[in-house]
């Protein structure tokens, strides 16, 4: 699309929350300063081979010094929200005990400056930064984490709970089970222990849970919800055993996050499929669902991609993919969703917390940024959530991701997700073409 500006002329409800997302380690480098302990990411993206290039988020985007630079950045752009992650280990630097007062400073800064450009804070508890010292005690898959959680989530709501309008508990658990248990290329890095990633799962759940209920003993006005990628998935073909296959991929992929908290039950094809002997279903005791489903305000959504099964239940490509592979672009999914969860789950109030695409942005001779792919993805991912909304569906506000370029994990600073371009040598920011179009859309609350 040469023209990817072009109004549709589709205007959002009045007040609708703009707004862009980051996570921690992956903007805020300072990673030995004011007491921060280590993360499991510093020990992975620290082990040779791990993440591309050797990369780590030591300094990553420096946000941690730059922060008045950026929030005057989210400024410009007219940034209704901006949803940011605290680092659990500047907090706790070994994951327990005295909250860090420097640590617990950094982010007070960081939501003053938002309160004085009108900008609500949305923090996320977790954005999978576990303190080291945790995981050397069994990480996710020792249950006293789950309450070491919950009590780190109490010492951030009594500091910061009082200004901070929006909460979400646990980034994506499902990226920590799979991709730090199955698949091995987030940390810790385990791979192949599907036994181990659905006992993370259900410690993860848990954890969420009490963090919910510390919310309401320490900040009552606050509203808490999960934060959870969801993948629309579709049969790869029209057969039975493909729909039957496509029943049980979603289970695993949606249905075991959202049934727990909305339902109070896990879904009872997964529990079957894990068997009666798997270490979730023998590690679930009396009284968790009741915790895990402790009632929220809000759902966070976060779309990337579609998945297509097949029969024999494998993933397949059937639409183009972005420069990250696992990701197909397919708007229509960002409608589907949003829909699914609201016809599935009832009328709770629904942010999407991420949604982007990643783009080989390099500056042209004059130094602008031509990413006009990006521009085309989120306006028909807009387009998608206004039918959403016209049909019903209660979403509030919209987070892309990100803000700016940052490190993506294991795919380091190649995979530039931002708004705003970095040029690492320098760190100089330069708004990209897309957020030239947004801050004209956050402008005219329309496309
Ligand atoms: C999210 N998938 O991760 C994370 O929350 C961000 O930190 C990350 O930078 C962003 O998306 C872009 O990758 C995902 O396989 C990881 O569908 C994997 C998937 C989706 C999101």
């Amino acid at each position: 699309d040469p023209r990817p500006e072009r109004s549709l002329g589709l205007r959002f409800p009045a007040g609708f929350g703009w707004g862009a997302a980051t996570s921690a380690y992956q903007i805020e480098g300072a990673v030995k300063e004011d007491g921060r302990g280590t993360s499991v990411w510093d020990t992975f993206s620290h082990t040779p081979g791990r993440t591309r290039g050797g990369d780590t988020g030591d300094v990553a985007v420096d946000h941690y010094h730059r922060y008045l630079e950026d929030l005057d950045l989210m400024k410009d752009l007219g940034l209704r929200t901006y949803r940011f992650s605290i680092s659990w280990p500047r907090i706790q630097p070994d994951g327990t005990g005295q909250p860090n007062q420097r640590g617990l400073d950094f982010y007070r800064r960081v939501i003053a400056g938002l309160h004085e450009r009108g900008i609500e804070p949305m923090a996320t508890l977790f954005h999978w930064d576990l303190p080291q010292a945790l995981q050397d005690r069994g990480g996710w898959e020792s249950r006293d984490v789950a309450h070491r959680f919950a009590d780190y989530a109490a010492a951030v709501f009594a500091e910061l709970g009082a200004d901070v309008p929006g909460w979400l508990t646990i980034n994506e658990p499902k990226t920590v089970v799979q991709n730090g248990y199955i698949y091995g290329h987030h940390a810790p890095g385990h791979r192949g222990d599907p036994d181990a990633a659905y006992l993370v799962a259900h410690h993860l759940q848990l954890a969420h849970g009490l963090a919910v209920q510390a919310l309401r003993a320490t900040a009552p006005h606050g509203r808490i919800g999960p934060a959870l990628n969801l993948h629309p998935c579709y049969p790869a073909d029209d057969s039975a055993a493909a729909r039957a296959a496509t029943r049980l991929y979603d289970g695993y992929e949606n249905r075991l996050y959202l049934d727990s908290i909305f339902r109070g039950a896990y879904p009872a094809d997964v529990l079957a499929d894990l068997g009666a002997n798997s270490r979730m279903v023998t590690a679930i005791r009396d009284g968790d669902l009741e915790t895990i489903s402790t009632p929220v305000d809000l759902l966070a959504v976060q779309y990337y991609t579609p998945i297509y099964v097949t029969a024999d239940g494998a993933a397949v490509q059937k639409r183009p993919t972005s420069n990250a592979s696992w990701q197909q672009i397919f708007p229509e999914g960002m409608y589907d969703i949003l829909t699914r969860v609201t016809r599935d789950y009832g009328r709770v109030p629904l942010t999407v917390t991420e949604n982007g695409l990643p783009t080989p942005d390099a500056p042209a001779a004059d130094g602008t940024i031509d990413d006009a792919e990006r521009v085309t993805f989120l306006r028909d991912h807009f387009a998608a959530a206004h039918r959403a909304i016209a049909d019903g569906v209660p979403l509030q506000s919209y987070h892309v991701w990100s803000l700016l370029d940052n490190f993506e994990w294991d795919e380091g600073y190649e995979q530039r997700w931002g708004l705003i371009y970095v040029d690492y040598p320098t760190q100089r920011r330069t708004l990209k073409r897309s957020a030239h179009w947004y801050r004209r859309v956050i402008a005219s609350n329309t496309i």
